[in-house]
């Protein structure tokens, strides 16, 4: 993700949502979206800029660089940097991997990796598995391991998959706020009808990217 310049320098920008807030009904409802893209992922981007203002040196990182890097950050922002520059690439990606009339069955690249997970089925129930046992707020990810190995794995908080080396292929938000409106404490209903709404165009695109 590329940084904008502002009148403070460079910073990081929240992106626009690439489709309507209610394109993805009635999987995930519009206010559900508004919040999480406008209040949630806007307040991840304000807080990392705020952050990065104390050390003007690290501003010029791309968030995937802050991410892979955290360790070497100063630690008066170390933490704040963690959570909200990983809110910042986690919700970036997510916007683009989902669009209205998506779904359907993998095609492409990307279906000959989830092949080796024991096909669409076995490798849904485990990443919405991963999902559903992750406590408290996270994320589960399809991931490419520094290895070269794809896994299934959950995050808690806002973690990113870049934080261990892991380049995330896909993944969900399994925070209330991504479903609590529509779907209350029903976290597994969530997750299924989530797939309805899966971009695998731009999956693809990522698994190329992250090789
Ligand atoms: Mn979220």
């Amino acid at each position: 993700m590329a940084n904008i310049i502002t009148e403070k320098g460079v910073a990081h920008e929240l992106p626009a949502l690439p489709y309507d807030f209610a394109a993805l009904e009635p999987y995930i409802d519009a206010q559900t979206m508004q919040l999480h893209h406008d209040k949630h992922h806007g307040a991840y981007v304000s807080n990392l800029n705020a952050a990065l203002d104390k050390h003007p040196e690290w501003k010029d990182r791309t968030v995937e660089e802050l991410m892979r890097s955290v360790n070497s950050l100063p630690e008066d922002i170390r933490a704040t940097v963690r959570n909200n520059g990983g809110g910042h690439v986690n919700h970036s990606m997510f916007w683009k991997i989902m669009k209205p009339n998506g779904g359907g069955n993998p095609g492409g690249e990307i279906a000959r990796v989830i092949d080796t997970f024991g096909g669409f089925e076995a490798f849904k129930e485990k990443f919405n598995d991963n999902g559903l046992k992750r406590f408290g707020s996270g994320w589960t990810w399809l991931v490419r391991g520094k290895s070269g190995r794809y896994e299934l794995l959950s995050t808690p908080n806002q973690d990113s998959p870049f934080l261990d080396g892991n380049f995330p292929i896909m993944g969900n938000d399994v925070w209330e706020h991504a479903y609590y409106l529509k779907y209350q404490n029903r976290r597994g209903d969530y997750l299924k009808a989530w797939w309805n709404v899966v971009n695998w165009d731009e999956i693809n695109r990522r698994l190329k990217e992250g090789r």
